[in-house]
Protein backbone atom coordinates (compact mmCIF):
# COMPACT_ATOMS: atom_id res chain seq x y z
CA UNK A 1 0.00 0.00 0.00
CA UNK A 2 1.15 3.84 -0.68
CA UNK A 3 0.33 6.60 1.12
CA UNK A 4 -0.88 9.91 -0.73
CA UNK A 5 -2.13 13.26 0.65
CA UNK A 6 -4.48 15.14 -1.45
CA UNK A 7 -4.79 18.70 -0.91
CA UNK A 8 -8.73 19.81 -1.21
CA UNK A 9 -9.47 23.54 -0.92
CA UNK A 10 -13.12 24.78 -0.76
CA UNK A 11 -14.37 27.54 -0.86
CA UNK A 12 -16.06 27.48 2.94
CA UNK A 13 -12.85 25.03 3.68
CA UNK A 14 -9.98 23.42 3.18
CA UNK A 15 -8.66 19.62 4.29
CA UNK A 16 -5.84 17.49 3.74
CA UNK A 17 -6.63 13.65 3.15
CA UNK A 18 -4.37 10.58 3.52
CA UNK A 19 -5.35 7.84 1.07
CA UNK A 20 -3.78 4.47 1.26
CA UNK A 21 -4.28 2.93 -1.83
CA UNK A 22 -3.33 -0.79 -2.90
CA UNK A 23 -4.37 -2.76 -6.17
CA UNK A 24 -7.37 -3.25 -4.61
CA UNK A 25 -7.66 -1.29 -1.66
CA UNK A 26 -8.65 2.61 -1.23
CA UNK A 27 -8.94 3.67 1.83
CA UNK A 28 -9.42 7.65 2.55
CA UNK A 29 -9.09 9.36 6.08
CA UNK A 30 -9.21 13.10 7.30
CA UNK A 31 -5.72 14.19 8.78
CA UNK A 32 -6.94 18.18 9.04
CA UNK A 33 -9.59 20.14 7.89
CA UNK A 34 -9.43 24.29 8.23
CA UNK A 35 -11.66 27.25 7.57
CA UNK A 36 -11.32 28.87 4.74
CA UNK A 37 -12.80 32.42 5.22
CA UNK A 38 -12.76 35.15 2.77
CA UNK A 39 -11.74 38.75 4.22
CA UNK A 40 -13.62 42.10 3.01
CA UNK A 41 -11.48 44.77 2.90
CA UNK A 42 -11.75 48.39 1.36
CA UNK A 43 -10.28 47.15 -1.62
CA UNK A 44 -12.50 44.17 -1.83
CA UNK A 45 -13.00 40.41 -1.32
CA UNK A 46 -9.60 38.18 -1.06
CA UNK A 47 -8.94 35.32 -0.02
CA UNK A 48 -6.26 34.16 2.97
CA UNK A 49 -3.93 32.68 1.12
CA UNK A 50 -1.35 32.71 3.34
CA UNK A 51 -3.78 31.47 6.40
CA UNK A 52 -4.52 28.51 3.49
CA UNK A 53 -0.97 27.64 3.11
CA UNK A 54 -0.44 27.56 7.36
CA UNK A 55 -3.72 25.17 7.36
CA UNK A 56 -1.59 22.95 4.50
CA UNK A 57 1.55 22.83 6.80
CA UNK A 58 -0.52 21.42 9.62
CA UNK A 59 -2.37 19.21 7.29
CA UNK A 60 0.60 17.36 6.07
CA UNK A 61 2.20 17.48 9.75
CA UNK A 62 -1.13 15.54 10.70
CA UNK A 63 -0.62 13.42 7.37
CA UNK A 64 2.88 12.34 8.54
CA UNK A 65 1.45 11.69 12.06
CA UNK A 66 -0.85 8.95 10.69
CA UNK A 67 1.93 7.40 8.55
CA UNK A 68 5.01 7.22 10.57
CA UNK A 69 6.03 10.36 8.53
CA UNK A 70 6.53 9.10 4.89
CA UNK A 71 4.22 10.29 2.05
CA UNK A 72 4.33 8.92 -1.49
CA UNK A 73 3.26 12.13 -3.18
CA UNK A 74 1.26 14.99 -2.38
CA UNK A 75 -1.50 16.37 -4.72
CA UNK A 76 -3.29 19.86 -4.48
CA UNK A 77 -6.53 20.64 -6.11
CA UNK A 78 -9.38 23.83 -5.64
CA UNK A 79 -11.48 25.91 -6.99
CA UNK A 80 -10.67 27.66 -10.11
CA UNK A 81 -10.25 30.47 -12.01
CA UNK A 82 -8.63 32.74 -9.16
CA UNK A 83 -4.61 33.30 -9.15
CA UNK A 84 -2.22 34.94 -7.51
CA UNK A 85 0.52 37.71 -9.22
CA UNK A 86 3.84 36.99 -8.64
CA UNK A 87 6.81 39.55 -9.03
CA UNK A 88 10.17 39.67 -10.47
CA UNK A 89 11.68 37.77 -7.56
CA UNK A 90 8.38 35.61 -7.57
CA UNK A 91 6.99 37.30 -4.28
CA UNK A 92 3.25 37.27 -4.23
CA UNK A 93 1.54 40.89 -5.10
CA UNK A 94 -1.48 41.18 -2.47
CA UNK A 95 -4.00 38.82 -1.92
CA UNK A 96 -5.39 36.89 -4.46
CA UNK A 97 -9.34 38.62 -5.28
CA UNK A 98 -11.97 35.92 -4.79
CA UNK A 99 -14.02 35.09 -7.69
CA UNK A 100 -17.32 36.87 -5.80
CA UNK A 101 -15.74 39.93 -5.52
CA UNK A 102 -17.89 42.45 -8.05
CA UNK A 103 -14.90 43.88 -9.87
CA UNK A 104 -15.64 42.31 -12.89
CA UNK A 105 -19.33 44.00 -12.98
CA UNK A 106 -19.51 45.17 -16.87
CA UNK A 107 -16.20 44.04 -18.20
CA UNK A 108 -17.36 41.43 -20.25
CA UNK A 109 -18.92 43.97 -22.43
CA UNK A 110 -15.53 45.80 -23.32
CA UNK A 111 -14.23 41.84 -24.22
CA UNK A 112 -16.57 40.94 -26.14
CA UNK A 113 -16.27 44.68 -28.29
CA UNK A 114 -12.95 43.27 -28.89
CA UNK A 115 -13.71 39.42 -29.38
CA UNK A 116 -17.37 39.08 -29.85
CA UNK A 117 -18.90 36.67 -27.65
CA UNK A 118 -19.74 33.73 -30.15
CA UNK A 119 -16.34 33.96 -31.34
CA UNK A 120 -15.06 33.51 -27.41
CA UNK A 121 -17.36 30.53 -27.08
CA UNK A 122 -16.05 28.83 -30.51
CA UNK A 123 -12.10 29.10 -29.52
CA UNK A 124 -12.05 28.31 -25.72
CA UNK A 125 -15.72 26.56 -25.13
CA UNK A 126 -16.62 28.10 -21.72
CA UNK A 127 -19.35 29.55 -20.29
CA UNK A 128 -20.44 33.06 -19.51
CA UNK A 129 -19.04 33.80 -15.94
CA UNK A 130 -18.56 36.63 -14.76
CA UNK A 131 -15.62 35.30 -12.83
CA UNK A 132 -13.69 33.72 -15.32
CA UNK A 133 -9.86 33.99 -15.58
CA UNK A 134 -10.09 36.24 -18.59
CA UNK A 135 -12.29 38.79 -17.57
CA UNK A 136 -10.60 39.20 -13.73
CA UNK A 137 -7.22 39.51 -15.89
CA UNK A 138 -8.96 42.05 -17.83
CA UNK A 139 -10.29 44.32 -14.80
CA UNK A 140 -6.80 43.59 -12.95
CA UNK A 141 -4.67 44.99 -16.13
CA UNK A 142 -5.67 49.18 -14.74
CA UNK A 143 -4.42 48.69 -11.53
CA UNK A 144 -0.68 49.30 -9.95
CA UNK A 145 0.13 46.13 -8.86
CA UNK A 146 -0.54 44.65 -12.80
CA UNK A 147 2.41 46.40 -13.66
CA UNK A 148 5.13 44.46 -11.36
CA UNK A 149 3.23 41.34 -11.98
CA UNK A 150 5.73 38.65 -13.78
CA UNK A 151 3.67 35.73 -13.29
CA UNK A 152 0.54 34.18 -12.41
CA UNK A 153 -0.25 31.66 -10.91
CA UNK A 154 -3.82 29.91 -10.46
CA UNK A 155 -4.17 28.77 -6.73
CA UNK A 156 -3.65 24.93 -6.58
CA UNK A 157 -0.33 25.89 -8.58
CA UNK A 158 0.42 28.87 -6.21
CA UNK A 159 0.64 26.37 -3.37
CA UNK A 160 2.71 23.65 -4.82
CA UNK A 161 5.04 26.80 -5.84
CA UNK A 162 5.36 27.63 -2.15
CA UNK A 163 5.65 23.98 -0.88
CA UNK A 164 8.90 22.90 -4.03
CA UNK A 165 9.71 26.35 -5.70
CA UNK A 166 8.61 24.84 -8.89
CA UNK A 167 6.28 26.62 -11.07
CA UNK A 168 3.62 25.18 -13.69
CA UNK A 169 -0.07 25.77 -14.87
CA UNK A 170 -1.84 22.59 -14.33
CA UNK A 171 -4.22 22.01 -17.72
CA UNK A 172 -7.56 21.24 -16.08
CA UNK A 173 -7.55 24.73 -13.92
CA UNK A 174 -5.86 26.07 -17.07
CA UNK A 175 -9.08 25.44 -18.96
CA UNK A 176 -11.52 27.52 -16.73
CA UNK A 177 -9.06 30.71 -17.36
CA UNK A 178 -11.50 31.10 -21.21
CA UNK A 179 -7.76 31.38 -22.69
CA UNK A 180 -7.58 27.51 -23.64
CA UNK A 181 -8.76 26.05 -26.32
CA UNK A 182 -10.28 22.66 -25.54
CA UNK A 183 -9.67 20.78 -28.96
CA UNK A 184 -6.11 21.29 -28.50
CA UNK A 185 -5.43 21.47 -24.84
CA UNK A 186 -3.26 24.47 -24.90
CA UNK A 187 -3.45 27.98 -25.08
CA UNK A 188 -6.10 29.79 -27.52
CA UNK A 189 -3.05 31.60 -28.90
CA UNK A 190 -5.20 33.87 -31.05
CA UNK A 191 -7.65 34.98 -28.18
CA UNK A 192 -4.61 36.22 -26.52
CA UNK A 193 -3.24 37.89 -28.94
CA UNK A 194 -6.65 40.13 -29.98
CA UNK A 195 -7.31 40.76 -26.23
CA UNK A 196 -3.41 41.70 -25.44
CA UNK A 197 -2.55 39.07 -22.69
CA UNK A 198 0.63 38.30 -22.33
CA UNK A 199 0.80 34.28 -21.83
CA UNK A 200 4.20 34.58 -21.08
CA UNK A 201 2.56 35.46 -17.68
CA UNK A 202 1.62 31.73 -17.45
CA UNK A 203 3.99 28.85 -16.48
CA UNK A 204 4.47 26.13 -18.74
CA UNK A 205 1.42 23.84 -18.77
CA UNK A 206 1.39 20.50 -17.05
CA UNK A 207 -0.74 17.93 -17.34
CA UNK A 208 -2.67 15.44 -14.51
CA UNK A 209 0.23 12.93 -13.53
CA UNK A 210 3.70 15.24 -14.14
CA UNK A 211 6.02 15.14 -11.84
CA UNK A 212 5.19 19.07 -9.70
CA UNK A 213 8.91 19.34 -7.86
CA UNK A 214 9.81 18.06 -4.36
CA UNK A 215 8.76 19.28 -1.09
CA UNK A 216 11.34 21.86 -0.30
CA UNK A 217 13.86 21.32 2.74
CA UNK A 218 11.84 24.16 4.93
CA UNK A 219 8.54 21.88 4.26
CA UNK A 220 10.13 19.02 5.46
CA UNK A 221 11.34 20.86 8.51
CA UNK A 222 7.87 22.41 9.10
CA UNK A 223 6.00 19.20 9.08
CA UNK A 224 8.33 16.68 10.03
CA UNK A 225 7.92 14.91 6.62
CA UNK A 226 10.59 12.61 5.54
CA UNK A 227 11.81 13.36 2.47
CA UNK A 228 12.28 13.17 -0.60
CA UNK A 229 8.97 13.68 -0.66
CA UNK A 230 7.60 14.27 -4.92
CA UNK A 231 4.14 16.61 -5.57
CA UNK A 232 2.33 15.26 -8.57
CA UNK A 233 -0.04 17.21 -10.50
CA UNK A 234 -3.56 16.02 -10.93
CA UNK A 235 -6.80 17.10 -11.58
CA UNK A 236 -6.24 20.77 -9.72
CA UNK A 237 -9.48 22.01 -10.66
CA UNK A 238 -11.67 20.52 -8.02
CA UNK A 239 -14.49 19.32 -10.24
CA UNK A 240 -11.66 17.75 -12.65
CA UNK A 241 -10.68 15.55 -9.71
CA UNK A 242 -14.41 14.92 -8.71
CA UNK A 243 -15.62 13.86 -12.24
CA UNK A 244 -12.42 11.76 -12.29
CA UNK A 245 -13.89 9.58 -9.05
CA UNK A 246 -17.45 9.48 -10.24
CA UNK A 247 -18.17 5.85 -9.53
CA UNK A 248 -19.07 4.57 -13.16
CA UNK A 249 -19.71 1.50 -14.46
CA UNK A 250 -20.76 2.37 -18.12
CA UNK A 251 -20.46 4.94 -20.32
CA UNK A 252 -23.96 6.57 -20.65
CA UNK A 253 -23.88 8.66 -17.02
CA UNK A 254 -24.72 12.07 -15.93
CA UNK A 255 -22.81 13.87 -12.87
CA UNK A 256 -23.61 16.03 -10.84
CA UNK A 257 -20.55 17.61 -8.66
CA UNK A 258 -22.46 19.24 -5.24
CA UNK A 259 -21.17 21.46 -3.02
CA UNK A 260 -20.95 25.41 -2.77
CA UNK A 261 -22.02 24.93 -6.45
CA UNK A 262 -23.35 22.22 -8.29
CA UNK A 263 -21.56 20.97 -11.42
CA UNK A 264 -23.67 19.29 -13.63
CA UNK A 265 -23.36 17.41 -16.82
CA UNK A 266 -21.46 14.77 -18.77
CA UNK A 267 -17.79 13.37 -19.52
CA UNK A 268 -17.48 13.35 -23.11
CA UNK A 269 -14.14 13.27 -25.92
CA UNK A 270 -14.79 15.83 -27.48
CA UNK A 271 -16.02 19.69 -27.28
CA UNK A 272 -19.57 20.95 -28.08
CA UNK A 273 -18.64 24.33 -29.40
CA UNK A 274 -22.08 24.85 -31.55
CA UNK A 275 -24.12 28.29 -30.89
CA UNK A 276 -26.93 26.50 -29.43
CA UNK A 277 -24.71 24.97 -26.81
CA UNK A 278 -23.61 29.07 -26.01
CA UNK A 279 -26.87 30.08 -25.33
CA UNK A 280 -27.12 27.31 -22.83
CA UNK A 281 -23.98 28.72 -20.95
CA UNK A 282 -22.91 25.09 -21.05
CA UNK A 283 -18.73 24.80 -20.45
CA UNK A 284 -16.29 22.27 -21.83
CA UNK A 285 -13.40 22.35 -19.34
CA UNK A 286 -11.01 20.14 -19.53
CA UNK A 287 -10.55 17.12 -17.74
CA UNK A 288 -8.26 13.54 -17.44
CA UNK A 289 -6.70 12.09 -20.01
CA UNK A 290 -8.17 14.70 -22.63
CA UNK A 291 -11.25 14.35 -21.68
CA UNK A 292 -13.93 17.70 -21.82
CA UNK A 293 -16.14 18.16 -18.67
CA UNK A 294 -19.24 19.24 -20.84
CA UNK A 295 -21.47 20.86 -17.37
CA UNK A 296 -23.47 23.87 -16.35
CA UNK A 297 -22.86 25.94 -13.42
CA UNK A 298 -25.62 25.95 -10.92
CA UNK A 299 -25.68 28.03 -7.84
CA UNK A 300 -25.38 25.07 -5.89
CA UNK A 301 -25.82 24.62 -1.50
CA UNK A 302 -24.80 28.25 -1.67
CA UNK A 303 -27.62 28.89 -1.63
CA UNK A 304 -28.97 27.36 1.53
CA UNK A 305 -25.23 27.64 3.35
CA UNK A 306 -25.79 31.78 2.88
CA UNK A 307 -29.27 31.50 4.31
CA UNK A 308 -28.05 29.12 7.47
CA UNK A 309 -25.02 32.24 7.74
CA UNK A 310 -27.99 34.63 7.86
CA UNK A 311 -30.34 32.48 10.48
CA UNK A 312 -27.31 31.71 12.64
CA UNK A 313 -26.70 28.41 12.38
CA UNK A 314 -29.25 26.47 13.20
CA UNK A 315 -29.11 22.79 13.48
CA UNK A 316 -28.90 21.40 9.93
CA UNK A 317 -30.40 18.32 10.09
CA UNK A 318 -34.01 19.69 12.13
CA UNK A 319 -33.85 22.15 9.18
CA UNK A 320 -34.10 19.31 6.24
CA UNK A 321 -36.46 17.21 8.07
CA UNK A 322 -38.67 20.14 8.33
CA UNK A 323 -38.54 21.23 5.11
CA UNK A 324 -38.98 17.54 3.71
CA UNK A 325 -42.78 17.89 4.98
CA UNK A 326 -43.11 21.21 2.61
CA UNK A 327 -44.86 20.52 0.09
CA UNK A 328 -42.86 20.01 -2.78
CA UNK A 329 -42.99 22.55 -5.84
CA UNK A 330 -44.87 25.39 -4.05
CA UNK A 331 -42.18 28.29 -5.46
CA UNK A 332 -39.02 27.72 -7.21
CA UNK A 333 -36.32 30.60 -8.09
CA UNK A 334 -33.93 30.15 -11.06
CA UNK A 335 -30.93 28.26 -9.61
CA UNK A 336 -28.28 29.21 -12.19
CA UNK A 337 -29.15 32.89 -12.02
CA UNK A 338 -25.93 35.18 -11.43
CA UNK A 339 -28.11 37.15 -9.55
CA UNK A 340 -27.40 34.97 -6.30
CA UNK A 341 -23.66 34.97 -6.74
CA UNK A 342 -23.08 37.61 -4.31
CA UNK A 343 -22.84 36.98 -0.24
CA UNK A 344 -25.56 38.22 1.68
CA UNK A 345 -29.23 38.57 2.33
CA UNK A 346 -29.88 35.14 0.86
CA UNK A 347 -33.12 34.85 2.56
CA UNK A 348 -34.40 38.01 1.56
CA UNK A 349 -33.32 37.37 -1.97
CA UNK A 350 -34.90 34.38 -2.73
CA UNK A 351 -38.41 35.66 -1.22
CA UNK A 352 -38.10 38.25 -3.64
CA UNK A 353 -37.33 36.77 -6.49
CA UNK A 354 -40.52 34.13 -5.59
CA UNK A 355 -42.48 37.29 -4.97
CA UNK A 356 -41.29 39.20 -8.54
CA UNK A 357 -42.48 36.21 -10.46
CA UNK A 358 -45.52 36.07 -8.42
CA UNK A 359 -45.55 32.57 -6.85
CA UNK A 360 -46.13 32.15 -3.13
CA UNK A 361 -43.42 33.54 -0.79
CA UNK A 362 -41.36 30.99 1.22
CA UNK A 363 -41.52 32.89 4.64
CA UNK A 364 -40.22 29.93 7.16
CA UNK A 365 -36.58 28.57 7.05
CA UNK A 366 -38.37 25.21 6.13
CA UNK A 367 -40.29 26.65 3.53
CA UNK A 368 -37.11 28.61 2.18
CA UNK A 369 -35.01 25.73 2.59
CA UNK A 370 -37.24 23.72 0.60
CA UNK A 371 -37.72 26.36 -2.00
CA UNK A 372 -34.23 26.04 -2.29
CA UNK A 373 -33.95 22.71 -2.80
CA UNK A 374 -36.50 22.13 -4.80
CA UNK A 375 -35.33 24.71 -7.07
CA UNK A 376 -31.70 23.01 -6.86
CA UNK A 377 -33.82 19.86 -8.51
CA UNK A 378 -35.07 20.97 -11.00
CA UNK A 379 -31.39 23.09 -12.22
CA UNK A 380 -30.60 19.59 -11.83
CA UNK A 381 -32.95 18.46 -14.13
CA UNK A 382 -32.69 20.84 -16.80
CA UNK A 383 -28.58 20.89 -17.05
CA UNK A 384 -28.94 16.94 -16.93
CA UNK A 385 -31.62 17.01 -20.14
CA UNK A 386 -29.93 20.11 -22.13
CA UNK A 387 -26.66 18.21 -21.90
CA UNK A 388 -28.03 14.83 -23.47
CA UNK A 389 -29.78 17.21 -26.00
CA UNK A 390 -26.84 19.34 -27.18
CA UNK A 391 -24.14 16.62 -27.23
CA UNK A 392 -26.48 13.96 -28.96
CA UNK A 393 -26.21 11.28 -25.98
CA UNK A 394 -27.90 9.71 -23.27
CA UNK A 395 -27.48 8.92 -19.94
CA UNK A 396 -28.90 6.32 -17.78
CA UNK A 397 -27.92 7.02 -14.50
CA UNK A 398 -27.11 10.09 -12.57
CA UNK A 399 -24.12 9.78 -10.22
CA UNK A 400 -24.09 12.76 -7.37
CA UNK A 401 -20.93 13.14 -5.94
CA UNK A 402 -19.51 15.91 -2.92
CA UNK A 403 -21.22 17.12 0.10
CA UNK A 404 -24.61 17.17 -1.58
CA UNK A 405 -24.30 13.03 -0.71
CA UNK A 406 -25.29 13.89 2.15
CA UNK A 407 -28.39 15.69 1.70
CA UNK A 408 -30.67 12.60 1.40
CA UNK A 409 -33.66 15.33 0.62
CA UNK A 410 -31.66 16.84 -2.30
CA UNK A 411 -30.56 13.30 -3.35
CA UNK A 412 -34.54 11.82 -3.74
CA UNK A 413 -35.60 15.48 -5.41
CA UNK A 414 -33.09 14.86 -7.71
CA UNK A 415 -34.01 11.63 -9.02
CA UNK A 416 -37.70 12.89 -9.05
CA UNK A 417 -36.83 16.01 -11.16
CA UNK A 418 -34.51 13.80 -13.56
CA UNK A 419 -36.75 10.42 -13.77
CA UNK A 420 -33.19 8.77 -13.46
CA UNK A 421 -31.76 6.51 -10.79
CA UNK A 422 -29.44 8.44 -8.70
CA UNK A 423 -26.52 6.85 -7.54
CA UNK A 424 -24.97 9.43 -4.79
CA UNK A 425 -21.31 8.78 -3.43
CA UNK A 426 -18.62 9.40 -2.80
CA UNK A 427 -18.76 12.52 -0.51
CA UNK A 428 -15.09 13.32 -1.14
CA UNK A 429 -14.78 12.64 -4.65
CA UNK A 430 -12.29 15.33 -4.78
CA UNK A 431 -9.90 14.02 -2.73
CA UNK A 432 -10.85 10.50 -4.15
CA UNK A 433 -9.86 11.80 -7.77
CA UNK A 434 -6.53 13.44 -6.23
CA UNK A 435 -5.50 10.66 -4.68
CA UNK A 436 -6.15 8.27 -7.72
CA UNK A 437 -4.10 9.79 -10.08
CA UNK A 438 -1.11 9.92 -8.15
CA UNK A 439 -1.65 6.72 -7.59
CA UNK A 440 -1.47 6.39 -11.11
CA UNK A 441 1.23 8.26 -12.05
CA UNK A 442 2.77 5.34 -10.16
CA UNK A 443 1.30 2.65 -11.78
CA UNK A 444 -0.81 1.28 -8.52
CA UNK A 445 -4.02 2.00 -10.81
CA UNK A 446 -4.75 1.55 -14.74
CA UNK A 447 -6.86 3.85 -16.57
CA UNK A 448 -10.04 5.56 -15.89
CA UNK A 449 -12.55 2.96 -16.02
CA UNK A 450 -9.90 1.12 -13.55
CA UNK A 451 -10.35 4.22 -11.02
CA UNK A 452 -13.57 3.76 -11.14
CA UNK A 453 -13.63 -0.22 -10.39
CA UNK A 454 -11.81 0.62 -7.56
CA UNK A 455 -14.13 3.16 -6.81
CA UNK A 456 -17.03 1.53 -7.19
CA UNK A 457 -15.59 -2.06 -5.04
CA UNK A 458 -14.60 0.44 -2.72
CA UNK A 459 -17.11 3.20 -1.65
CA UNK A 460 -19.84 3.73 -0.16
CA UNK A 461 -22.77 4.35 -2.43
CA UNK A 462 -26.84 4.90 -2.33
CA UNK A 463 -28.97 4.66 -4.74
CA UNK A 464 -32.49 6.77 -4.75
CA UNK A 465 -34.63 5.17 -7.56
CA UNK A 466 -36.99 8.08 -9.05
CA UNK A 467 -40.67 8.86 -7.33
CA UNK A 468 -43.81 9.89 -9.31
CA UNK A 469 -43.65 10.84 -12.78
CA UNK A 470 -41.69 13.90 -13.85
CA UNK A 471 -44.75 15.94 -15.55
CA UNK A 472 -44.83 17.93 -12.51
CA UNK A 473 -41.04 18.94 -12.79
CA UNK A 474 -41.47 19.66 -16.23
CA UNK A 475 -44.23 21.63 -16.08
CA UNK A 476 -42.15 23.90 -12.91
CA UNK A 477 -39.47 23.84 -15.47
CA UNK A 478 -41.57 25.53 -18.07
CA UNK A 479 -42.86 28.10 -15.70
CA UNK A 480 -40.28 29.38 -14.59
CA UNK A 481 -38.71 29.82 -18.12
CA UNK A 482 -42.09 31.63 -19.09
CA UNK A 483 -41.25 34.59 -16.52
C1 LIG B 1 -16.30 24.34 -7.60
C2 LIG B 1 -15.68 25.28 -8.61
C3 LIG B 1 -16.42 25.31 -9.92
C4 LIG B 1 -16.02 26.65 -10.44
C5 LIG B 1 -16.17 27.47 -9.20
C6 LIG B 1 -15.41 28.76 -9.16
O1 LIG B 1 -15.59 24.34 -6.41
O2 LIG B 1 -14.34 24.93 -8.84
O3 LIG B 1 -16.11 24.25 -10.80
O4 LIG B 1 -16.79 27.12 -11.51
O5 LIG B 1 -15.74 26.61 -8.14
O6 LIG B 1 -14.05 28.54 -9.20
Amino acid sequence: MKSYAAVDLGASSGRVMVGRVGRHELELTEAHRFPNRPVRLPEGLRWDVLALYSGILDGLRAAGTATGGRLDSVGIDSWAVDYGLLDADGALLGNPVHYRDTRTEGIAESVWATVPAAELYAATGLQYAPFNTLYQLTAARSCAQFAHAKRLLLIPDLMAYWLTGEQGTELTNASTTQLVDPRTGDWSYDVAARLGIDLSLFAPLRRPGDPAGVLRTEVLEETGLTGPVPVTAVGSHDTASAVAAVPATGERFAYICTGTWSLAGLELTAPVLTEESRAANFTNELGLDGTVRYLRNIMGLWLLQECVRAWGEPDLGELLRAAAVVPTLRSVVDAGDAAFLAPGRMPERIAEACRASGQPVPETPAEITRCILDSLALAHRRAVEDAQRLAGTCADVVHVVGGGVRNALLCQLTADACGLPVVAGPTEAAALGNVLVQARAHELVGDRADMRRLLTRTQPLTRYEPRGDTARWRAAQERLAAR
